[in-house]
């Protein structure tokens, strides 16, 4: 295969912008057969729990599970697991969990509380959810460096019980996804997948409890039982292809640059991949290296059809013009592999992360940098950030009222209340005022 079709776009066409637009449309199919399914297989584990998920996963999943016991895994087989992968794995796994737990440590926020001259006390409680749901894929998009940067982040934040699904289609289940559980400290784990497991999690069972939050990424099934169960329990987002966007000044050794867009391209065929450079030189020689680099991949159908289909190489005017067009983009991933980056930083607004220089690959963002790996996708970093510690804390508002606080309050809400035609709120702020 060969990436002759790649894109190649000037910034500086008059139809630039139309070019753009096509570039980035993805649109996730809204299928109504999917979307009937989904609705049947709620309503089934809703009513019936276990002996519905029983059903489904043998159907689903092709296995022959009698009793709800045999989807649950007792936390020795994690230990095992843990125990009979690689130590080469085991090591990497464990120095990744220490570095994502060391990040996201720095994330927890605090409680606080401010006291006024009358004594009245005001503040936010933080507080973890106590029970999450993690939903990991099975098969070939199942990967253990997902099953940290969901688990680890809700650990920290002081989440009492962190459930994971994962789906064991045929009964087979990867070893390295139960070695990172362990790691990072899953406190239940049942193999379950598909819809039925996501009903399983917002409804709960007779084995499975049910949670206050799902995340985690999945199938269009998976994908359409959680907006299904948005309301019951809280969601994560849902995620779209892998993009990353890079920014080069031409100073960068194209291979490298090309590796990094097919790091990406590999995820699946929908993934986006676009290198903004304002050096023709410099990108016909990305181009040349994706071509010979793309040979030596394993998974080179998936990453050719990617680059094909939504790649891009776009020749603009300056670092400033890249910049900007980043910003348009709101890319998931992006890299600025330029001189002195730093002098660039405050200018981003809309990326999902940014890599720094020249030899900050994605790809170690993607395993063990420390911050997390689940990011918005498709524009949505105009309005949503990085899976942290704060998306398994809340907030709870205090208020404390001293005798004078409720005096001087009290006048302001009795009056608030009559004008709204409520005299029993009227009337409680009332009480407490001194006339
Ligand atoms: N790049 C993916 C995460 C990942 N990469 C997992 C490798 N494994 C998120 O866009
Ligand atoms: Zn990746």
């Amino acid at each position: 295969m060969t990436t002759d079709s790649i894109r190649r776009l000037n910034a500086a066409d008059s139809d630039f912008d139309a070019q753009l637009e096509q570039l980035l449309a993805w649109e996730s199919v809204a299928d109504t057969h999917v979307e009937t399914t989904v609705a049947d297989i709620l309503q089934q584990v809703r009513s019936r729990g276990d002996a519905a998920v029983i059903e489904y996963t043998n159907r689903f999943d092709r296995r022959q599970l009698n009793s709800a016991g045999e989807f649950c895994l007792a936390q020795s087989a994690l230990a095992a697991a843990l125990e009979r992968i690689p130590s080469a794995e085991r090591e990497a796994l464990e120095a990744a969990a220490e570095r994502v737990r060391a990040y996201h440590q720095r994330q927890r926020q605090e409680s606080w509380r401010y006291e006024e001259a009358d004594g009245t006390v005001l503040g936010q409680q933080i507080t973890p959810m106590e029970r999450v749901g993690i939903y990991v894929p099975g098969g070939k998009a199942s990967y253990p460096s997902s099953v940290l940067m969901n688990a680890i982040p809700a650990k920290v934040a002081g989440v009492d019980c962190v459930t994971m699904v994962v789906p064991a289609p045929d009964d087979q289940l990867s070893d390295l996804v139960l070695a990172a559980a362990a790691i990072a400290g899953v406190d239940q784990l049942f193999t379950i997948g598909g819809a039925q497991a996501v009903a399983a999690l917002a409804y709960g069972t007779e084995s499975v409890p049910k949670v206050d939050k799902i995340v985690g990424p999945g199938n269009i099934f998976v994908a359409a039982a959680k907006r299904a169960v948005f309301g019951r329990v809280a969601i994560d987002m849902i995620a779209g292809p892998s993009e990353i966007l890079v920014i080069c000044d031409g100073g960068t050794d194209p291979d490298w640059i090309a590796m990094d867009l097919l790091s990406q391209a590999e995820h699946d065929q929908q993934a986006q991949s676009i290198l903004l450079s304002p050096d023709v030189a410099f990108l016909n020689a990305v181009e040349k290296s994706l071509d010979r680099l793309l040979d030596e991949l394993p998974r080179r159908e998936i990453a050719a059809q990617s680059l094909a289909g939504r790649g891009a190489l776009i020749q603009v005017q300056s670092i400033e013009a890249a910049i900007a067009l980043a910003n348009r983009i709101a890319p998931e991933h992006l890299e600025v592999s330029v001189e002195d980056p730093e002098q660039y930083l405050a200018q981003i607004r809309h990326a999902g992360a940014i890599f720094l220089g020249r030899h900050t690959a994605e790809a170690l963002g993607d395993y063990c940098a420390g911050p997390n790996h689940v990011l918005p996708t498709s524009g949505t970093a105009r309005f949503s950030s990085p899976l942290g510690v704060y998306d398994f804390q809340k907030r709870s508002s205090i208020i404390y009222c001293s005798p004078a606080g409720a005096d001087s309050l009290g006048r302001v809400a009795r009056t608030l209340a009559r004008g709204e035609g409520l005299e029993a709120h009227a009337l409680s702020a009332q009480y407490r005022v001194k006339e």
